[in-house]
């Protein structure tokens, strides 16, 4: 685990929050957050402790992407961006979707280039009303990263995931909602204790099951149908022999809350 201010990062009631801690840069990424957030998406990986992640940011943004101070040409500064993507984006992405529990983002502001499309890579994604997601890349000359190209147009569709690529149009929370490129807008007031609320409910669930309907789910996007319905088999009868599973159906009988242990 990284001890690096630039995430901020503690673990109660099965949650584990992690927030960007950068905000005089709208916390956009340095090498530093980079490798600082993978080591909490990889805690969240091995730690049983851990049944959901809150993600979010410190401060007026959520985040805005690459740190372009770090790669200002003026100052001779010329580098391989595929060596980036791969050594720190790609990376980052693969551990938010591979990692099989609850994945949370509340976007407490402005979320621009590798900020917005990280935010629709989570599995539930709400945001405060105020803010805005802005494909920022075509601004400066570059393709949308971070799973952008892959989940825009699977979310909202090639119309609308291109306007919003080419154009780097500021999309706001509610349409952002509307469009369903998330899951809600709500008061900026509210949003942390609503995030809050969301992450605490799904960590005290049955977080086997949930991890197992994630990965059923993304697996969708590259199955057919039939093969879908045998993935749906196989994993209904993992999730049927947890022990939560057990304990959910008992509780049903006894006419009492469940007490889930993510087994
Ligand atoms: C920033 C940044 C920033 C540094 C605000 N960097 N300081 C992958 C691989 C390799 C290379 C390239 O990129 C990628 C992926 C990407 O993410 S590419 C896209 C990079 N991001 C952008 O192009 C967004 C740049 N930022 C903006 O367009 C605006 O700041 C937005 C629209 C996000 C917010 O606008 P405002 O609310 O008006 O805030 P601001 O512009 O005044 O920013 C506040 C401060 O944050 C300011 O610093 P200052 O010292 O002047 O107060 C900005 O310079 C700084 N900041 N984004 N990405």
């Amino acid at each position: 685990m990284s001890d690096s201010d630039t995430i901020l990062s503690s673990l109660a009631d099965g949650v584990l929050r992690l927030t960007l801690n950068r905000p005089d840069k709208l916390n956009s990424f340095n090498e530093e957050m980079h490798l600082a957030l993978r080591a909490g998406f990889e805690r969240a990986h091995n730690d049983p402790e851990v049944r959901t992640v809150l993600l979010t940011g410190a401060g007026r943004g959520f985040c805005a992407g690459q740190d372009l101070s770090d790669r200002d040409p003026r100052k001779g500064v010329k580098l391989d961006l595929g060596h980036t993507i791969e050594t720190f984006y790609n990376p980052l992405l693969r551990l938010i979707r591979s990692l099989e529990k609850p994945v949370i983002c509340a976007v407490n502001g402005v979320a621009a280039g590798a900020g917005a499309n990280i935010a629709f890579a989570c599995d539930i994604t709400l945001a405060a009303r105020s803010a805005r997601f802005i494909q920022a890349f075509s601004k400066i000359g570059l393709v949308p990263d971070s799973g952008g190209t892959w989940s825009l147009p699977r979310l909202i569709g090639e119309a609308r995931a291109k306007a919003l690529a080419l154009t780097a149009e500021p999309l706001g929370a509610e349409k952002a909602a509307d469009w369903g490129l998330i899951w809600k807008a709500v008061d900026d007031a509210t949003l942390m204790d609503e995030a809050n609320a969301l992450a605490v409910q799904l960590a005290a669930g049955p977080t086997k099951g949930l991890g197992l309907t994630k990965r059923a789910i993304q697996a969708a996007a590259s199955n057919t149908f039939d093969e879908q319905l045998d993935l749906e088999r196989d994993l209904q009868r993992e999730a049927g022999a947890s022990a939560d599973y057990a304990e959910g159906v008992v509780a049903f009988f006894e006419k009492r809350k469940p007490e889930f242990t993510g087994r």
